[in-house]
This record gives C-alpha cells, structure tokens and sequence, in this order.
C-alpha cells in the first residue's frame, strides 16, 4: 500500500513482517475493490486516498518523531477517552479498535470464540504483531463500557500497559460524581506519563482542536442530507475511521477544503449516486477500520448511505465542549458533561439513543434504517429490539442486521439487504 519502503521501521517496532505484509496487500486489494472503484468521488478524497496508502508508513513515521521529541503517543478503544485532555500534553492520540479479522485465530486462543469480532480484532493484531500503532503508542486507555471489552483488558494489559477508566452504566447524579472523578484521575494519569502539566491554556487549546475537527465532521454530515448526496456514504465512513489516526489540525483544514467542493457539488446538484437511489441510515456498532463490508454492499445495490448513527459517525461527533470558565476545573466539567452525554448501549436506560436514530432518519432524509450490530455485542443486538419498536412506531422501515467481519455471509446479507432495498423503492 506504501510507497516508501518501510520495513526498517515496522522491524524496530517487532512487527511479524511476513504476517503484517500479508495484511497490507488483502487491505490493498480491498480498498482498490470498494474505493477506488467508485465512479463521481469528490477531488478531495484524494488526501484520504493518499492517508490510507500511508496509514502503517508515514503516518507511523510521524508518530515515531514525536515521540523521538518526548511526546506521548496514546493509545483509545471508545469514545469516551477525551481526546483533549492528551492535545493538552502535546500528546498523540490514536484510535486502536480494528475491523478486520486478522488475527481472530490469535486471539481466540486466549479468548472465548463468541467474544465479539472487535475485540478478537484488536487482541489479535497485538498477539499476530501486526499494528504498528499499538506498538507505537506509550499505553494505551481502557474503559469499562462492555463486560467483553472490561475483560479483555485485563489480558491485554499482560501485552501491553493498559490504563482502565471506569465508565458509569446510568447517568444518574452518582454515576456523573463517578465520572468526573475519573476524568480527574486520568488527568493525573497523563500528566505523570508526559511530565507536563495540565493547565487552563493547554487544555483550552486542546478543546478548541477538537471541537474544530467535530465542527468540521458536522458539516460534511450536513452536506449529506442534500438529494443527490454529495458524496458516497463509503466515503463518510472512510472520513470518520481517518480521524481515530490523523493529525487533527490538518485532517480539519482537509476535511473543511473538500467540504468546500461539497457545496459547490450541492449547488450544481451533483451527487455521488444518482437523485431518487434509496437513502440510508446505518445505526448501531461501530465501524472500525478497515470494516468496510455492509457500506460497500449496501451501496454496491444501488443506495446511498446518508448518515451514521454509530461511533464512527455522529454518535462520536455530536455536541462540542463548552469552552466557558476560566478555572482548568471548570474546563474538565466542560469535558465530563459532554463526554457523558454519549449515548452508547452499555448505558441503561439508553432512551436518547432512540430518539435520536429517528431524529437522525428525519434530517438526512433517509428512507430506511440499516441497523447494525456485530455478532456477539450484547448492547447492540438488545438495543436493536427497542430501535425496530421504535421505529415501527415513526413508520421509518428498518433492517436488523448481525454480522461480523468474515466475508463468509456476504451472499446471505447481500439477499437480504437487496429485498430491503426492494421495499423501500415501492
Ligand atoms: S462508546 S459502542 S466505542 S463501548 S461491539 S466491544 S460494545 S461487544 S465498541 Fe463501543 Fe465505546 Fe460504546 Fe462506542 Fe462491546 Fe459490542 Fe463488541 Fe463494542
């Protein structure tokens, strides 16, 4: 996938180099196949092109500078880890959740079979030697969302330093007095491992960066309620899984410029499919890197993925910190208020959750819901009962779908999602 021969460096990182070798060409063949291939793609995913074809080169090859110059490399699995409060060390914050099955066979050595796909993902690029992010980060940050998450920590943190925050499951005042407590302790966490202090300039600035990649998130899902969408929901995704990896400050300017190429394609009405092609919204599990298998069905049969309800999508984007006050502790309150408004299925109740899938279906004008969850996630596939009640109710058609990242049932779900598809074009 790279240009540049990296292999000096994934050998000082201990990557199994035949293994990882191996994962390059399947993800360069896949990303030609579901990519490249499409047909109207906006001039500006060009950078995304050009970021994927680097994602284990150069981007690896920055980290390891700033490291070189004693900045923290730190390694997420959800959203909940405040990004802002590692900018305000001048650390590096990089998303580890992986969507591909390499390594399943790994990891389920050390982890029951029917452990869902994400975290057989994650345990088994660390086990095969095959993520140079994982092995470039300082630690990494664990939280206690899901019991398969929570428990898999625990033997990952044998592989690599694991520092677990603990996450309510209610938002009850209690569970908010918890969660403020624990963003205290993973400032003193940060502050010991970079050996720079938090203060109220650093941290603002923090905030201010990412509130502009958010901002910036939120206009390209603005622009996608436009018939014909502007851009392939393909695309989106691509967007959303690139800011787990990316400099923040110059995925912004790239993600506004293509934006700007957006409203020009608005204007002149046109889209990456054409005007009338059924309109989707994908609610549920996230979508990790490089899981690109129901998108690409989805729109390989003629529709258009408008919007993302998920954390690789809005789920993770919506509502930017409050930069009000003037005290570093009135800052992280900013933080913790917005980091708690969440809404992933691990919390009980989760009612926002069901408003907002619908909300989301009205305002991108999608004309049904693909709801998405892989096998094995309790949350999700529980959750799923209580979206299809709802959505019945705002006659907003909905398919319910379980999958994992095998290539195995692609037949099965592609017969399902065309009859879907069917349906909606009545
Ligand atoms: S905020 S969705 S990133 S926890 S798919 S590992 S829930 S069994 S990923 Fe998540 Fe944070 Fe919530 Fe988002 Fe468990 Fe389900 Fe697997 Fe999951």
């Amino acid at each position: 996938m790279t240009s540049t021969d990296h292999t000096e460096m994934w050998r000082g990182l201990g990557l199994d180099l035949a293994a990882h070798e191996h994962l390059l060409s399947v993800l360069g063949q896949a990303y030609a196949d579901i990519y490249l291939s499409q047909e109207h793609r906006p001039e500006g995913m060009a950078y995304l092109d050009f970021v994927l074809s680097e994602i284990h080169g150069l981007r690896i090859q920055e980290l390891l500078e700033a490291k070189r110059k004693g900045r923290r490399i730190i390694g997420t699995f959800c959203l909940y880890v405040p990004e802002e409060i590692i900018l305000a060390v001048d650390g590096v914050s990089v998303g580890l959740c992986a969507g591909a099955d390499i390594g399943s066979e790994a990891a389920e050595q050390i982890l029951p079979r029917n452990t869902c796909a994400l975290i057989k993902s994650f345990v088994g690029f660390k086990l095969n030697k095959v993520c140079p992010y994982v092995e470039a980060c300082n630690f990494v940050i664990g939280e206690t969302t899901c019991d398969g998450k929570k428990k898999a920590y625990e033997l990952f943190n044998e592989l690599k330093e694991t520092f677990v925050m603990e996450v309510p499951q209610t938002k009850s005042p209690h569970a908010k007095a918890l969660w403020r407590a624990e963003i205290g302790r993973l400032v003193e966490k940060i502050e010991a491992s970079s050996g720079r202090k938090i203060t109220v300039e650093n941290l603002r600035r923090g905030i201010e960066t990412v509130n502009a990649k958010r901002a910036a998130l939120h206009r390209l899902n603005a622009l996608r309620a436009a018939n014909p969408a502007p851009i392939s929901g393909r695309d989106a995704i691509l967007i959303n899984q690139t800011q787990f990896y990316d400099d923040p400050v110059r995925f912004t300017e790239k993600i506004n410029a293509l934006c700007d190429e957006l409203d020009e394609r608005v204007a002149r009405h046109v889209g990456a499919v054409q005007a009338g092609a059924p309109r989707i919204l994908i609610a549920g599990c996230p979508m990790a890197a490089p899981n690109w298998k129901l998108p690409y069905l989805i729109e390989k049969n003629g529709a258009v993925i408008v919007g993302e309800e998920s954390c690789v999508g809005e789920r993770g984007t919506r509502n930017l910190v409050s930069t009000k006050g003037t005290t570093r502790d009135q800052l992280l309150d900013n933080i913790a208020d917005r980091y708690l408004r969440i809404d992933c299925a691990c919390f009980t109740p989760n009612n926002e959750r069901l408003d907002h899938i619908p909300e989301m279906a009205r305002k991108y004008k999608a004309d049904g819901v693909v709801h998405y969850a892989i096998q094995f996630c309790g949350p999700y596939t529980m959750e799923a009962f209580k979206v299809e009640k709802r959505l019945q109710r705002e006659n907003i058609p909905l398919l319910r779908l379980e999958t994992d990242y095998s290539m195995e049932d692609r037949a099965q779900l592609e017969t399902r999602i065309q009859a879907f598809l069917e349906l909606l074009r009545k």
